[in-house]
């Protein structure tokens, strides 16, 4: 005779799931608290060069967490911190922690005082009262740098809802003398929009896009637009990820007025300026002559 099986029964599978994901969960925040210490990040700063001088004009600062179960990379971190709670938490630790490690390696320099600082930022903390109060402004004056130095790489893989609030919000920062960079661009839904919106001091073009951009037609056609845009708007483009000569040769021949990568210099725990390499620069001066 055919019997229903008693609920409690029933339902055990589902609420045995359900436990296990509240457990994995609870777990990986432990985890992410736990990384909330500076002796379990390494900050490394990669230089951002002029492809025309071959000057470093500054650097990105990167914070990398220890690696551990829930989060075996860096992307696999960022990507949890920006839909959880703790993001202005998190935000807040790795801002003081960039700015005063970049303090500290810019004390023992001897050449350029004044470079861009790029600080990666999760677009959504912009809003928060922490945020907007001026603690950013009293960090930098503690640390003697001015807000004029401080570059906000705001990721275009973020979609922005409202413009206009968020065209705002930008403009009260820029009060305050802080510059925006749109970083990953060419890999985002909102590419167009957000640049035409934000109209940002810089464009960072993703790696993806320069990836053997000598080579790559189709990569090529839509570098070439930005460069036209940014010159026409008066934004500055800095290609990420240029890794070979042949990439550099062909982003300096179209005009591109920045560049990072290690070509041009890896990301070093010290403060270590970039340079263009030599090929190209006696190629440089070729053409001037
Ligand atoms: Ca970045
Ligand atoms: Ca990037």
């Amino acid at each position: 005779m055919w019997s229903r099986k008693p609920q409690s029964i029933r339902k055990q599978p589902f609420l045995k799931r359900k436990r296990g994901a509240l457990y994995q969960e609870y777990k990986r925040d432990e985890e992410l608290k736990t990384l909330m210490h500076k002796s379990k990040v390494k900050t490394v700063f990669q230089p951002i060069l002029s492809l025309e001088e071959g000057s470093t004009v500054g650097f990105e600062i990167l914070n990398r967490p220890e690696s551990t179960v829930h989060f075996p990379t860096t992307e696999t971190f960022y990507d949890y911190v920006g839909e959880s709670s703790y993001v202005v938490k998190v935000e807040q630790f790795l801002r003081n922690l960039s700015i005063e490690r970049f303090a500290e390696q810019v004390k023992n320099q001897s050449g350029n005082r004044d470079p861009l600082v790029f600080l990666n930022i999760q677009t959504q903390v912009l809003a928060d009262p922490c945020w907007r109060s001026g603690i950013t402004l009293e960090l930098l004056e503690k640390y003697n740098l001015s807000p004029n130095q401080i570059v906000l790489e705001l990721t275009e893989k973020q979609s922005v809802i409202n413009y206009h609030q968020f065209k705002e919000l930008i403009e009260y920062y820029r009060q305050q003398g802080f510059r925006i960079a749109v970083d990953d661009a060419g890999t985002g839904y909102n590419s167009l929009q957000t640049l035409v919106y934000l109209k940002p001091e810089f464009i960072k073009l993703d790696k993806s896009l320069i990836r053997n951009i000598n080579s790559h037609r189709e990569n090529q056609h839509l570098v070439e637009l930005l460069v036209k845009y940014a010159m026409q708007v008066g934004t500055t483009i800095i290609a990420e990820g240029i890794e070979t000569e042949h990439e550099l040769e062909y982003l300096q021949d179209i005009g591109v007025h920045m560049g990072q990568g290690y070509a041009l210099g890896k990301p070093m725990p010290e403060l270590r300026y970039g340079s263009v390499p030599k090929v190209k620069m006696f190629h440089q001066l070729a053409i001037t002559l």
